[in-house]
């Protein structure tokens, strides 16, 4: 076959399942039909895997209803995805219970998949284990990126400085719940309300709260805990929201012009919503000296290095009153729509969106797999 055969894996068990098929709509709509053959594979709310349309009009917000891979499953393209044997690369489905029907040799998966089993490594394993290419980060770049304190300790030890945090565990909540609220609030009182409240691994902005005082304290961390029994609390930074995109080139990975986040007034923090539905919010390039834009470059490329990034990151900085960058976060899955901040970030620095994903795929394509 001439064309490398690109699967397209969206939808999935996640509240951003509608984000996710838009996005892998934007995908099918721009990736170039003359060099790739493109398979799309939906997953259902309820974890079923699915052969879907190859039909982006179909995977848009259309009469103020959300898409979804139920509504674009291909009839009798449903069942579940088998692992392969290590070396070969086809995909094999099964309805449950029935015999399983081959789509043929797959060369490389595009996930567009949010949160649990999309971006925090399990898929990533899995393709692992089936010898499949795929792009973008893997397992152990995509877990650091979905585990806040994980990756906090990693830029730590890589010399980027991070802002002030403290870890609750489950078991010091489930033993010792005053004695963690009292180091929280010793912690407060140190660096000041309002502190921010988050479980430590989710794909999104839920289950966060800002709180502003002690009494409000147990209840945001019982709310994180209904996401992750792991919770992380973090002082406010004060300061600018600059994030950058990295991209892995054949020589290595670049990071993109800046981007500011402006502070926005009607949300207390950038949202689920603003983060990918309108990203039309953020200022491309940020207005900042040449010395900071290449600092935060420079620091960008860094936390890609970090956190053994692979394809793509978003790395998201506070620049303080000081003149200081500390890191925030980075996103292994960052939003990427065309309007989406990272995609946005490289328009600005050359790249256009097709681009883009031509040389996402051509980075999974150069990377070994099978036993390294
Ligand atoms: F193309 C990439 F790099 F593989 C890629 C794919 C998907 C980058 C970023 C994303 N983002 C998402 O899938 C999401 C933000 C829509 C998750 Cl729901």
């Amino acid at each position: 076959r001439s064309k490398p055969r690109v699967a397209v894996v969206f939808g999935g068990r996640s509240s951003e399942h509608a984000i996710s098929v838009v996005t892998a709509g934007a995908v099918l709509r721009a990736i170039d039909r003359s060099r790739y053959d493109v398979l799309p594979i939906g997953i259902t709310l309820d974890g079923r895997w699915a052969l879907t349309a190859d039909e982006p009009e179909r995977m848009a917000i259309a009469n103020r209803t959300l898409p979804s891979v139920e509504g674009i499953a291909e009839p009798g393209g449903g069942g579940v995805m088998l692992p392969v044997d290590p070396g070969r690369r086809e995909v094999v489905y099964a309805e449950p219970g029935s015999v399983p029907k081959d789509l043929g040799e797959v060369d490389v998966v595009l996930p567009v998949l949010h949160g649990p089993y999309g971006e925090d490594g399990t898929l990533q394993g899995l393709l692992e284990m089936s010898g499949v290419p795929y792009v973008g980060a893997g397992v152990l770049s995509s877990a650091i990126g979905m585990d806040k304190e994980y990756m906090k300790r990693v830029f730590t030890s890589f010399g980027l400085a991070v802002g002030p945090y403290l870890v609750v565990r489950p078991r010091e909540w489930a033993a010792d719940r005053a004695g963690a609220l009292a180091r929280i609030e010793a912690f407060a009182g140190e660096h000041g309300w309002p502190v921010f409240v988050k479980p430590a691994r989710a794909g999104s902005s839920m289950g966060i709260s800002r709180v502003t005082g002690p009494e409000e304290l147990a209840e945001a961390i019982e709310e994180a805990r209904r996401h992750d029994p792991k919770v992380v609390v973090e002082a406010q930074l004060v300061g600018r929201e600059i994030e950058c995109g990295v991209l892995e080139f054949e020589d290595g990975p670049r990071a993109s012009l800046p981007a500011e986040i402006p502070p926005v007034s009607s949300h207390a923090f950038y949202d689920f919503e603003a983060k990918y539905i309108d990203s039309a919010e953020g200022l491309v390039p940020a207005p900042l000296t040449e010395e900071q834009t290449a600092e935060v470059r420079r620091l960008a490329v860094e936390a890609f290095e970090a956190a053994s990034c692979e394809g793509l990151v978003r790395a998201d900085f506070f620049l303080l009153e000081n003149g200081e960058f500390v890191i925030n976060e980075i996103n292994t899955m960052p939003g990427f729509t065309p309007i989406s901040m990272f995609p946005r970030m490289w328009e600005a620095t050359g790249v256009s969106y097709p681009e883009l994903i031509d040389l996402l795929i051509q980075a999974a394509l150069r990377r070994p797999t099978g036993l390294r």
